[in-house]
């Protein structure tokens, strides 16, 4: 589930140029019965089962003796939601290690006592934590210096500055009798930036007006938006 798509694309890529290096760990490994159990039944009963405590603690324990030091973050839909912001300060972080459950989750105490944090992708819940950590290893990476180009550098992009993109066009001018909107074809760069300037600050009205109400837009925002949705603009309503 992990190593085939941590080989693909840009992040295979970062890896091959060694800007980031990641291990996987089979807790198998660390279990101790000639079965490698990693899980067992719920104390008081029910469904389900539990992902035992010493196969993980150890395999923690392993990743902690490892330089650098590392943070040990579990994948749990009740950790802190993740978001552009953590990734960027998950990116800072000389070394990671992500935890990831199967069943009904881990053992409380491996929760209470082996991690430092608990994220959580998202509101919906996933067969394991295998995914979720791939979204954060592939969130976190690109922000490392030098896996993206130098021409797709992540500081301008969407959620850095908590507005969404303005919209794209590339060839052909027309699409199925659809044309690429005329002042991009214009030449007058002054003119574009405005537009989509002013495209993002109504997309993100329409559609995320809890992300317009922590952006900090400028009086030429507001003019901007204002010229698309009348009086109000800026309000997030
Ligand atoms: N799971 N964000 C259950 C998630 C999840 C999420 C991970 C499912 C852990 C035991 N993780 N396992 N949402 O749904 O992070």
């Amino acid at each position: 589930m992990l190593a085939s798509p941590l080989q693909e694309s840009i992040l295979g890529k970062a890896v091959e140029r060694g800007l980031i290096e990641i291990r996987l760990v089979n807790i198998r490994e660390f279990a101790s019965d000639r079965h490698q159990t990693t899980d067992d039944r719920p104390y008081g009963g029910g469904s389900g089962m539990v992902m035992k405590a010493e196969p993980l603690a150890g395999a923690i324990a392993r990743a902690r003796a490892a330089d650098p030091p590392t943070r040990v973050i579990l994948l749990s839909p009740q950790g802190r939601p993740f978001s552009q912001r953590l990734a960027w300060e998950l990116s800072r972080e000389r070394h990671l290690t992500l935890v990831c459950g199967r069943y009904e989750g881990v053992d409380e105490r491996v929760r209470c006592h082996c991690v430092d944090d608990e994220i959580s992708i998202g509101d919906y819940v996933l067969t394991g934590g295998e995914i979720p950590a791939l979204v954060v290893v592939d969130a976190v990476a690109r922000l490392v210096p030098g896996v993206l180009g130098c021409s797709e550098s992540p500081a301008e992009e969407s959620f850095a500055n908590a507005l969404l993109e303005y919209p794209h066009y590339t060839r052909p001018e027309v699409f199925e009798g659809h044309p690429v909107p005329e002042i991009l074809l214009s030449g007058n760069h002054a003119a574009v930036r405005r537009w989509r300037r002013q495209q993002s600050l109504w997309r993100t009205w329409q559609r995320r007006p809890d992300l317009l109400k922590e952006a900090d837009l400028s009086d030429e925002d507001r003019e901007l938006l204002a010229e698309v949705v009348g009086g109000d603009a800026g309000s997030g309503s």
